[in-house]
């Protein structure tokens, strides 16, 4: 006896371009905002770039092997729109086309299923040059780009996720700035968040023309607790959730922002929203990806800040740091609230599958002398982790999949490489692979798709 899945729940491993491709000048692809940030002295630790993260745009035969011996049902990878067009307009670049329509075939060839996502984080260098997502026309670019990837890979891709965590988009790139693009501008941040749920819609319409294949998008919803019941405590909650959460699920969901969201973002303007917006971001999708890591507990009151906050409307919240055990980013282990999660968004949205599209952590891997990272601290993480999604199917809640972030250690964007969410460990020197405990746990787990 032990924790069983549904054969319902597919099972992967997931990545993203600029954090493992490398050959950022090959293949015709153009600048991302990435590498100009990575490029720019003092934006991510210690100088690293992802000019060769793992190299797999030369691996990627091996990558797929690693998976197919893995024995995932799923791949979810995302596709660097600047290798499409390097400069986010205009006819496709063959080169670019061939490697994905190669990783999607490699994928079926293995009988491994393709997620495609299709914005991580790396926005064409010359479409921020004209103001990147504070730019409507931004939205109207990737509608465009949605066009061109399900034209070359419609027919083999199961699940399209339109964007990756647009909060991180928005809030770290343009209002904290610790992401590309690096801007530092509470509209701007908004802005950016109203033009990339735009393009989240346009880009669904865009899909669904041409295939009937999922679509679906992954939102980093925060889970939040209050510090205690008080009034401003939920009040401070409320807060939190109303911008960090709903300012993107409510719009995509349920087409409107949400009164407490507008009301939290009073100081600004809304006049990038105009008419029509809300029917466009508002399109039916087949599942909702949740990205999740650890939660936040909140309490009432500023705290000074020294950098700009990515928190936007939510300045009178503050965030208490979590208390251990804490994985190498310093995030709390609290599998329990993945649970709670979930159950609250499928009360929310009765009907809608959820797939878990990234769950992980970084750990402080440490090399033994039989060569092998022994990773139990990250075994115990994914293993309490199932556990909580298993526990929330038993409450009815439909995961239909469920992808450890990530396959291989890889660029941790302003972290540099020093933080290792792999299942497979990556030496930077040479680019060999080397699978990690975790990975021979996760494909102990594949073959029963039991935890005992
Ligand atoms: O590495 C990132 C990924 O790109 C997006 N979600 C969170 C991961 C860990 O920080």
């Amino acid at each position: 006896m032990g924790v069983e899945f549904e054969q319902a729940c597919r099972f992967g491993v997931a990545t993203a371009a600029y954090q493992i491709e490398g050959a950022v000048e090959e293949g015709g692809r153009g600048p991302s905002i990435w590498d100009t940030f990575s490029h720019t002295a003092g934006k991510t630790d210690r100088g690293e770039t992802g000019d060769l993260a793992c190299d797999h745009y030369h691996r990627m035969e091996e990558d797929l092997d690693h998976m197919a011996r893995l024995g995932v049902d799923s791949y979810r990878f995302s596709i660097a729109w600047s290798r499409i067009q390097a400069k986010g307009t205009g006819s496709p670049n063959r080169a670019g086309l061939d490697f994905y329509s190669r990783l999607v075939d490699g994928l079926l060839e293995r009988g491994i299923t393709a997620m495609a996502t299709l914005y991580h984080w790396d926005l064409p260098q010359a479409l921020e040059d004209k103001g990147g997502w504070r730019d409507r026309d931004t939205a109207y670019r990737f509608a465009d780009y949605a066009e061109i990837m399900v034209g070359a890979l419609g027919d083999r891709v199961a699940d399209w996720v339109t964007l990756n965590e647009p909060w991180c988009s928005a809030m770290l790139g343009y209002a904290s700035g610790v992401h590309a693009p690096g801007v530092r501008s509470k509209r701007g941040a908004v802005t950016a968040a109203h033009h990339l749920n735009l393009a989240h819609g346009m880009g669904v319409q865009a899909l669904r023309a041409e295939t009937s294949a999922r679509v679906g998008v992954a939102l980093n919803l925060h889970q939040f607790y209050p510090a205690s019941d008080s009034e401003a405590d939920m009040e401070a909650l409320a807060i939190a959730q109303a911008t960090a959460n709903l300012l993107y699920i409510e719009p995509m969901m349920e087409g409107r922002y949400a009164d407490a969201t507008t009301q939290a973002l009073s100081s600004l303007s809304w006049d990038w929203v105009r008419d029509g917006d809300l029917d466009l971001i508002h399109q039916p999708i087949d599942f909702l990806g949740l990205n999740y890591y650890a939660p936040s507990t909140v309490r009432a009151g500023a705290t000074p800040q020294p950098e700009p906050t990515p928190w936007v409307g939510a300045e009178m919240v503050t965030w208490i740091p979590p208390r251990g055990p804490l994985t190498q980013m310093g995030w709390g282990i609290d599998p329990d609230s993945m649970t709670d999660l979930l159950v609250d968004v499928h009360r929310r949205y009765p009907g809608l599958d959820l797939v878990v599209t990234e769950n992980g952590a970084a750990m402080p891997d440490r090399v033994g002398e039989d060569g092998v990272v022994h990773d139990q601290d990250r075994i115990d993480y994914l293993d309490s982790h199932l556990r909580a999604i298993h526990a929330a199917m038993d409450q009815g809640v439909p995961v239909r999949g469920y992808y450890v972030w990530s396959l291989m250690d890889n660029f941790e964007w302003a972290y540099g490489l020093e933080k290792r969410f792999g299942l497979i460990r990556v030496d930077y020197d040479t680019c060999d692979r080397t699978w990690k405990d975790s990975a021979r746990w996760y494909q102990q787990f594949l073959a029963t798709r039991t935890l005992p």
